[in-house]
């Protein structure tokens, strides 16, 4: 184990320094009680390079004490100066060290010297401790009982590791028996998230790795209240788990390959039942109980399975926070093994693999000197534990605690708890009001007796890169025909602009063509793009504002289909108002004259609008465009249930609706819809909706025109038609409305 710092210094008072000098004996004594029943032979194994020899674990804490406390004061004498170097871990600033695989190879000095050694630093330390000492040396001496303590823990990982090595299996001590672990109920803990306060905070100790205290975002959260336990690890297996490279991270797989792994370690199958080493050797494995000995690949693999993932060490310690750790099964409950009750407990049993990775938090400095070693070198390719196990001292631990591993190890008693982030309609803050829409919307779309989902709702992140997918597909003319219909006809509407015009878009998209308009039509004084996102208005604007600096841009966020309203300072320019991509046609007509007529208050009756519009053709064509041979289309149209069941937490099987478009002749549109492939239902928000085989979902409809008659139709908005631009084959126009 790593060794960390104190950040919090020790109070300097005379109770305090007697307090600690009882806590140093019984820390030391601690440890000298768990190697108590250990032969020399097995003091001496080390069956791995993470492993070390519990013989070495008992002289390198002592070495900690020796070399950073009593040789810093006047008078002590050295025990013997050659264990400086055989029992240094890992501090290169005072001095070299023996190599960390061959501490097994340490046959002298012996049980019985290290056994001296540790006398010859007690007795110095308790001399030490019975005089007063300044406050920097109480916080040096309270390090080295917490990095004691986490040796504690390593003599009973490392023994278990050497003793599974060992084909007799043989037992640390008898197992003490509990109760059989009840089946958890296994429900979810909800957290709205938020902005929130993680690390340490207080007088009590704090290793450095865990400040300075600081704000985190945690976007609304679920953690299970239990951990995964063993029977569902066992299912994990039988369902291929191990098998099935699509649950893992790239190097996970990589690794379980190369390594063979089919189960946790320990694990062995004895004629049909599974079975585990543990610390009173072999013994069956309690479904119910936690599993253990699981990598960070293997647990993040699980979660994957499940539909789940980790949770990240800040989620994990906001939802501690507020709990008690004395109550977990830590060392001292004498069970040596993982046996969570079913009760809420994030603490003992089994140190937790989050989904983050061990890194400074900000403003971290690592400390001057050898003790700055002790954390800050190893923040990087670690994953972070949180927690504590069945092997850790009970006070060991707290909320805030770091512990870190690198992904692949798994001898540590290391499981897992799963998380998910909310979905979006049980959030109680920021989207809610968006999302309770959503839900509502859908709800009622699906209650039709023509079940329907309102087109705009396909353009979530995803939707919206398919778009832009579509935008380019060959079949798909109708952004080719209309860009390149713009950069013709733009010098003649430039003629038609008066200097200091204000060009008004409803909807801010990709900008391509809104580019084509401004670097022709240099007169204009402003651009003022609308858009109910802010934050894809805002990327446009600072996009907009470096390449046309002589140009105001004025973003306004705000619903396009109401009267909007603009920049106080704007007012008495003329306005030409644009409205692109035949995205009007994607409106009922309702919503259409709804739109042109606002458009109309929003412009002014001064104002014009261009506006591009598909137009009637050969229904080859039409429906080429969205029935695209990649498969983009259905892919975009298909992506509005999986948007659901993300934002929704709906359980739409999106693989069992296909797409539909159509040429509604009667209407003049393309009609898309999604079909579903058999009978099934479908919950959402808590209401299902049951679906026959063949039924649809009508999701969109894309009108197309013929230029009277919607020019008839605006007319009723107050517009009339100034000019007309047909593109070549297949035909989009442009239209003037003044
Ligand atoms: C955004 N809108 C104009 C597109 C259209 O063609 O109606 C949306 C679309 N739907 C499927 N393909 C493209």
């Amino acid at each position: 184990m790593n060794l960390h710092q104190s950040v919090v210094p020790a109070a300097n008072t005379e109770e305090a320094q007697a307090a600690l000098l009882v806590r140093y004996q019984t820390v030391r004594a601690a440890t000298e009680e768990l190697a108590a029943s250990l032969s020399p032979e097995d003091q001496n194994l080390q069956p791995m390079a993470d492993a070390s020899p519990v013989k070495w674990h008992r002289a390198h804490t002592s070495w900690f004490f020796e070399t950073f406390v009593l040789k810093t004061v006047r008078g002590y004498v050295e025990f013997d100066p050659h264990y400086a170097y055989l029992f240094n871990s890992y501090y290169g600033a005072v001095g070299p060290r023996h190599a960390r695989p061959e501490r097994g190879l340490l046959s002298r000095p012996s049980v019985e010297e290290v056994g001296e050694y540790r006398r010859h630093v007690d007795d110095a330390m308790v001399a030490l401790l019975s005089q007063p000492l300044d406050a920097e040396l109480l916080t040096v001496i309270e390090l080295g009982l917490n990095h004691e303590e986490q040796h504690q823990e390593l003599i009973l990982t490392d023994l278990l590791y050497a003793f599974s090595r060992n084909p007799l299996r043989p037992a640390y001590g008898p197992m003490k028996s509990a109760e059989a672990v009840r089946k958890a109920s296994g429900e979810w803990l909800t957290f709205d998230g938020g902005i929130v306060e993680i690390g340490h905070t207080g007088d009590g100790f704090a290793f450095d790795n865990e400040g300075p205290r600081h704000s985190a975002i945690l976007i609304p959260y679920r953690l299970s209240n239990v951990l995964v336990t063993n029977g569902e690890w066992m299912e994990f297996i039988e369902a291929g788990g191990y098998r099935e490279e699509k649950h893992w991270l790239s190097d996970g797989w990589q690794y379980g390959q190369a390594n063979d792994w089919q189960a946790p370690l320990y694990w062995e199958k004895r004629e049909g039942q599974w079975w585990s080493m543990t610390l009173s050797g072999m013994q069956p494995l309690d479904p119910h109980a936690p599993v253990a000995h699981v990598s960070f690949y293997e647990a993040d693999a699980f979660a994957r399975f499940r539909g789940k993932r980790l949770p990240t060490e800040f989620e994990w310690e906001h939802a501690a926070a507020s709990l008690d750790p004395a109550t977990g099964n830590f060392r001292e409950s004498g069970l040596l093994r993982p046996a969570s009750s079913p009760d809420t407990q994030m603490f003992g049993d089994v140190w937790e693999w989050t989904a983050s990775a061990y890194a400074p938090y900000p403003g971290y400095r690592a400390p001057d000197g050898a003790i700055g070693e002790y954390n800050g070198k190893f923040m990087i390719n670690q994953m972070v534990l949180r927690g504590g196990s069945c092997v850790t001292p009970r006070v060991h631990v707290r909320a805030t605690y770091r512990n870190f591993f690198y992904p692949h190890q798994r001898w540590q008693f290391s499981g897992l708890r799963l998380a998910e982030d909310m979905p979006r309609h049980a959030r109680k803050h920021d989207t809610n009001d968006e999302a309770s829409q959503f839900l509502k919307d859908v709800q009622h779309g699906l209650s039709q007796p023509q079940k329907q989902l309102g087109s705009k709702y396909f353009y979530d992140g995803r939707g919206s890169a398919l778009f832009d997918e579509i935008c380019k597909l060959p079949e798909y003319y109708l952004t080719r025909a209309e860009v390149s219909l713009l950069r013709d006809l733009a010098p003649e509407l430039s003629a038609m602009v008066e200097p200091g015009t204000v060009l008004v878009e409803f909807g801010c998209g990709s900008c391509l063509k809104t580019r084509i308009l401004l670097n022709r039509m240099t007169q204009l004084a402003a651009y003022v793009p609308i858009d109910i996102c802010g934050y894809s208005l805002a990327r446009t604007a600072a996009d907009l504002a470096r390449d046309y600096p002589d140009l105001a841009i004025r973003p306004v966020t705000a619903d396009f289909m109401e009267t909007v309203a603009l920049p106080d300072d704007l007012a008495g320019r003329s306005l030409l108002g644009f409205f692109p991509g035949s995205t009007i046609g994607n409106l009922t007509d309702e919503e259409a004259a709804g739109f042109l007529k606002r458009a109309r208050e929003t412009l002014g009756p001064r104002g014009r609008l261009v506006i591009g519009l598909d137009l009637i053709k050969d229904t080859e064509t039409l429906l080429a465009a969205y029935n695209d041979a990649a498969g983009v289309t259905a892919e975009f149209n298909r992506n509005m249930l999986a948007r659901i069941n993300r934002e929704l937490g709906a359980d739409f099987d999106v693989s069992c609706f296909s797409h539909r478009a159509i040429w509604n002749a009667q209407q003049h549109r393309i009609e898309m819809h999604l079909v579903s492939d058999r009978q099934q239902i479908v919950t959402i928000g808590g209401r299902s909706f049951s679906f026959a085989d063949g039924e649809t979902i009508h999701t969109e409809n894309c009108h197309k025109y013929d230029v009277d008659s919607f020019a008839a139709a605006a007319a009723k908005s107050g517009w009339s038609l100034q000019r007309v631009w047909r593109s070549g084959q297949p035909e989009f126009g442009i239209l003037l409305l003044a």
